[in-house]
């Protein structure tokens, strides 16, 4: 029988001793095995393609020396990680105790559809393009580097978290995040060495160069130069901005350039895991606070090693905001292009019942005027930045009704909410406005005065910060986080994940 994503075998003598090596799992779906032989693992037949494995051999030792330099901060012999070593639709995935500066970071697209053809736009109904047309490469180029920007971005924003992990476990899935960003950034460096010649390598060459939060030299899209602090921002990093991740990957999962596409549908996979961190993380918290709150009638926590469920929102309300404003103004240029293009799809694509064209469609798209917030109707090809980001608040409501179970269950009224989408933008319609988190139309002055009640403020952050202790221990949890119910790969939760 298959092993699934997220089960995988170990390769070797067992848990220990394991090492990357071997077939996959047996699979009972089309699978095609990565090579790691090669200095850089990857199914894409780099090894007969010589100028492109020269170019590529010669960015791995930048990237090797930026993950030395801006990767994890805490030394670790080995940690138990997961390792593609197939894309089919099962066992793909390898675990074992691995070096972290020996992670085989590689090159893995899913398969190819020979039949598959481009989905929507101008081009709907013709066979998906192996090569990048030249009348789109300067905006597929675009979307390959604002993409390939966030990857090793929220590796350098995550880069201290191992000092003050809540456990190893935690420590773990933090490293496993921040190995598989890493091999995200190679995806994106792939496509931008092989299908854009010199221009690529440049872009490929820049994304190691600019740095998360650098006042020169700044990532591209703002969340990604604001600073993940402690692991509640983390946790919040990992549901609401990864996140967007998915939907991104999601949209270009569906692009007529079939590498990227291929690409996009990998990378989902892995992500799942990371949005697995950010909802279990959160959930775990919560449900810490929600049984201190329960057993001492006060939210005021601190004293008795939790974090104050009102912290939590307010944590909560940041990173929603800064995450709503990575999908770009709800009317775009830009992306009613890309989508006529045929180069960045929506939400799934081939399941949505219209024309795909979308030429005649109109919606309606918030605007704040005459000091109030109404509506307005668009050509519906300009709003996809919309379409997109109501997909992914509905995801967002998702999770947040797990968290709130836990609030009920431990027999609490208190719940958490999603602010409105006004609240706290930088980026669209709402930007240069004052919104509360209920949707109130605020004059500068009254956010001045009241945005320390929905914002973390600096007492915040250092409260959060106060808690943050290393746990390094097998087993043991930081006092502010519930211990998860299982462990990883099935082993106990007091498995030692992280050597030192
Ligand atoms: N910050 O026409 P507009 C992930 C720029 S996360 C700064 O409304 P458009 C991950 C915009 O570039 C997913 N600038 O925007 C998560 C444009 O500039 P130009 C990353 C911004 O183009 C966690 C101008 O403002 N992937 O994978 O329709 C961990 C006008 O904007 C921002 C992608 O985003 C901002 N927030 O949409 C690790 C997919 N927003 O062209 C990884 C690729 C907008 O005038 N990117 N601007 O110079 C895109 O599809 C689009 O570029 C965007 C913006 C959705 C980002």
């Amino acid at each position: 029988m298959a092993a699934t994503a997220g089960r995988g075998e170990i390769a070797g003598a067992g848990a220990d001793q394991g090492e990357i090596v071997g077939t996959a799992p047996a699979p009972d779906g089309p699978v095609s095995v990565i090579d790691y032989t090669e200095r850089i693992p990857n199914n894409v037949g780099l090894a007969t393609d010589r100028r492109l494995q020269r170019a590529l051999q010669a960015w791995q030792p930048k990237f090797h020396h930026w993950w030395a330099s801006l990767g994890p901060s805490v030394p670790t012999r080995d940690v138990y990680l997961r390792t593609a070593i197939a894309v089919g639709r099962d066992g793909w995935a390898n675990f074992a105790r691995v070096p972290m500066e020996q992670y085989r970071w590689g090159i893995f697209l899913s398969e190819r559809n020979p039949d598959r053809t481009v989905g929507f736009g101008q081009h709907l109904g013709e066979p998906a393009w192996q090569e990048v047309p030249g009348e789109y490469r300067a905006d597929l180029r675009r979307l390959l580097v604002v993409q390939g920007d966030t990857e090793p971005a929220s590796v350098e924003q995550q880069r201290h978290l191992g000092m003050t992990a809540p456990s190893l476990y935690d420590m773990r899935n933090l490293f496993q995040v921040n190995v598989e960003e890493g091999r995200h950034l190679w995806a994106m460096v792939y496509l931008l060495h092989a299908y854009f010649g010199r221009d690529g390598r440049d872009e490929a060459e820049q994304l190691l160069q600019r740095n998360s939060g650098d006042p020169d030299k700044p990532r591209i899209l703002g969340a990604f130069n604001e600073q993940t602090t402690d692991w509640l921002s983390f946790f919040m990093f990992t549901y609401f901005t990864d996140r967007d991740g998915k939907y991104q990957l999601g949209t270009l999962k569906e692009s007529g350039f079939d590498p990227l596409a291929r690409t996009c549908e990998f990378m989902l996979r892995e992500e799942a895991h990371h949005m697995f961190v950010g909802t279990t993380g959160v959930r775990r918290t919560v449900e810490r606070t929600a049984a201190l709150l329960a057993r001492h009638g006060t939210d005021d926590l601190w004293g008795h090693g939790g974090i104050p469920l009102a912290v939590i929102q307010r944590y909560l309300n940041f990173q929603f905001s800064v995450s709503l404003d990575l999908f770009g103004s709800e009317t775009s240029s830009n992306v009613a292009s890309y989508y006529t293009a045929g180069l960045k799809g929506r939400w799934m694509e081939t399941r949505r019942k219209d024309d795909h064209l979308l030429a005649g469609a109109t919606r309606e798209i918030p605007v704040v005027t005459g000091g109030a917030i109404t509506t307005r109707t668009v050509p519906m090809l300009t709003a996809l930045n919309l379409d997109l980001r109501d997909e992914y608040v509905a995801d967002c409501e998702r999770g947040l009704r797990r968290w709130n179970r836990e609030l009920e269950q431990a027999g609490l009224p208190h719940r958490l909410t999603l602010p409105h989408e006004g609240f706290n933008r930088k980026v669209g319609a709402f930007a240069g406005h004052w919104v509360s988190p209920s949707g109130e139309l605020l004059a500068a002055a009254d956010w001045a005065r009241r945005s320390a009640d929905w914002l973390p403020s600096t007492e915040d952050r250092a409260g959060v910060a106060a808690l943050m202790r290393p746990h390094y221990e097998p087993g043991e949890f930081a006092s502010w986080i519930a211990p998860p119910g299982v462990g990883i790969n099935d082993l106990p939760v007091e498995y030692d994940y992280v050597r030192f």
